[in-house]
């Protein structure tokens, strides 16, 4: 019955800090940075940095191969009790570097059943692995669709490569959305929870916003993210000629407001890096140097 698969849900969600805000004050996440490549090129990304579908710009990651990602899952696993959940965002695009970002999720399987495994991805490869995705377990993905009208995305998004060609401008912003919409449509079929992120970028999204958190809503998606985008020179960021504002505080705020009445919105993400340990706000990574992980346990 629906009052049953939503039962269920919940009970998935609850013990996942990031789709739960009671849960981010019991549970802890872990990111693993496997994954550096990426399909496409946002304008505020330059790539030195680890990826804005889930994270802060800045910093970049340490990167590691599945199997000492892996092994530090489990040395963080035995050392941090609260953790619930290990996820894949970046610094690039997890499903830009599918053979990585897969042996990992198998190894992780295998070797810590009882973690929930997460994904954070721009989509434009989602419509294919979700079959995998699926039957791996992964129950809970989040796509960064910061808009709906190729119109808008093409103001976010320089060019992509889908199956070896490159694509720019308006088939480029077409491409991305349809394989966007697709993906989350799929999954949401299949009951994992999506979340949906969205950089919120002024004079570019920011009136469109709206539009987006409706189209999710009527999706069926589970949580709606508006991150304010984190626009500094030195991390790339090259809308306009004199740099792309942030939104302040209470633009954030009213676009919320206003998407609230079509989604629920999180309003507790920090915005981590693609390596963060912890309880969300807190970044326990240099505690576990990879020097001290037992590659072969
Ligand atoms: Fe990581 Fe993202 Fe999974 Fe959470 S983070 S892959 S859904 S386990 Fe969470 Fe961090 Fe915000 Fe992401 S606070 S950046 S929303
Ligand atoms: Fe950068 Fe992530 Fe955009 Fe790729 S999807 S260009 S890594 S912000």
């Amino acid at each position: 019955s629906p009052s049953r698969v939503n039962e269920q849900l919940a009970r998935k969600a609850a013990q996942h800090p990031c789709y739960s805000v009671s849960g981010h004050h019991r549970f802890a996440r872990m990111h693993l940075a496997v994954a550096p490549a990426c399909n496409l090129q946002c304008h505020y990304c330059n790539r030195k940095y680890d990826c804005s579908n889930e994270s802060r710009p800045g910093v970049v990651s340490e990167l590691l191969l599945p199997e000492q990602a892996v092994a530090k899952a489990r040395q963080v696993a035995a050392a941090i009790p609260q953790l619930s959940v290990v996820g894949i965002a970046g610094p690039g695009d997890p499903l830009a570097n599918i053979g990585r970002t897969f042996q990992t999720l198998e190894l992780l399987r295998q070797q810590l059943p009882d973690l929930k495994l997460c994904l954070s991805t721009n989509g434009l490869m989602l419509p294919d692995v979700v079959d995998r995705l699926v039957d791996i377990g992964v129950d809970h993905v989040t796509v960064t669709m910061n808009a709906l009208d190729p119109a808008v995305a093409e103001k976010i998004y320089a060019w992509l490569w889908y199956e070896g060609e490159r694509y720019t401008g308006r088939m480029a912003a077409d491409l991305l959305i349809e394989r966007q919409a697709e993906g989350i449509r799929k999954l949401i079929e299949k009951g994992v929870l999506v979340k949906i992120n969205s950089v919120l970028i002024p004079g570019i999204n920011d009136q469109h916003m709206q539009a987006v958190s409706q189209q999710a809503g009527e999706w069926g998606a589970f949580l709606h993210n508006i991150m304010p985008l984190i626009s500094r020179p030195e991390h790339g960021t090259v809308f306009g000629l004199n740099g792309q504002a942030e939104p302040d505080a209470d633009m954030v705020a009213s676009v919320r407001k206003s998407c609230g009445m079509s989604m629920p919105q999180m309003t507790h993400c920090h915005q981590c890096r693609a390596d963060a340990i912890g309880m969300l706000g807190e970044d326990r990574n240099a505690a576990f140097p990879l020097a001290s992980v037992p590659v072969n346990p």
